[in-house]
């Protein structure tokens, strides 16, 4: 594991929606435009740096509208100071043509999976062509991905297409290990930590989730072994056993609170932007 990579302050991302739960059996998932500034707004407070959006229409059902898309992108640049990052992975249900159009929406970081993945009881589907095609948009684009790896081989992928297509815009490569997803990478100290030890050279920050009952043990673990942090309602719904989660910025100062101990506090999004090499699209 590269000390390098080590940071004396942790990221920490929020994930607040996602596209697998429903707004009818989850109330305080936040899903309109107003609900994700508000989300957006507290969870920066609480200590979150970046935001990693997934689109939801009037009908609270995933979306990939453009419409749609860049009014979270501005509302949330206008609300606050967060890395802006949306999902280009959407719900396993969106084509792979539509899901490259995200980058229309001008974000500062977009989401890149590498590789297919099972999800669940379904196929999250990254084929190789999809990913060298996103990853050159953004490269022209200059929107800096986040390499989200769901399996170790997704860790050697991102090998060959550091190969294949470079270093992203601005020369930073972050990654997200995202475990403890159904038929995929556990949400375990043991894998991540073999994910960590495999990651190439160019690597230069990571963070991890753990789903579910892994988010816990997964904060614990990637503080640890230095690495950052994603959490949010995308990923755990439950706080603590019998208690769901009532709003995202619960996540976000608990994870602030565990990485403050740990000598490792939250990194400012001045910090952030300089740690991924964002473009500067903000607009106050
Ligand atoms: N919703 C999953 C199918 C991403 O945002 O890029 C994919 C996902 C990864 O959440
Ligand atoms: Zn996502």
């Amino acid at each position: 594991m590269s000390t390098a990579r080590s940071a004396a302050s942790t990221l920490i991302t929020v994930a607040p929606t996602g596209a697998e739960s429903a707004k009818a059996d989850v109330p305080a998932l936040p899903t309109t435009p107003e609900e994700l500034v508000e989300t957006a707004v507290a969870c920066e407070r609480a200590g979150a740096a970046l935001i990693h959006i997934h689109v939801r229409d009037r009908e609270h059902q995933p979306t990939l509208d453009p419409v749609l898309l860049k009014e979270a992108v501005d509302g949330v640049r206008e609300a606050t100071d967060l890395v802006v990052q949306l999902s280009t992975g959407g719900a396993i249900t969106d084509p792979l043509e539509q899901r490259l159009t995200v980058l229309d929406a001008d974000p500062d970081s977009c989401s890149l999976t590498c590789g297919t993945t099972n999800f669940g009881d379904g196929v999250f589907l990254n084929p190789w062509g999809f990913m060298v095609d996103l990853y050159r948009l953004a490269q022209e684009r200059e929107v800096v991905p986040e390499f989200e790896l769901f399996e170790l081989g997704h860790v050697h992928a991102l090998r060959r297409l550091i190969d294949e297509c470079g270093l992203p815009f601005g020369g930073k490569v972050h990654v997200d290990f995202v475990t403890g997803v159904p038929g995929s990478m556990p949400g375990t100290p043991q894998a991540l930590l073999a994910g960590v030890a495999m990651l190439p050279p160019e690597v230069t920050s990571w963070s991890a989730t753990g789903i579910g009952r892994a988010h816990l043990p997964i904060v614990a673990a990637a503080l640890a072994a230095g690495g950052h942090l994603r959490v949010g309602m995308e990923d755990n719904l439950v706080f603590a056993k019998g208690q769901p989660v009532e709003h995202n910025s619960e996540l976000v100062t608990r994870a602030a609170q565990i990485a403050t101990l740990m000598q490792r506090p939250p990194m400012s999004t001045t910090e952030a932007r300089a740690t991924l090499a964002i473009k500067d699209r903000r607009t106050r």
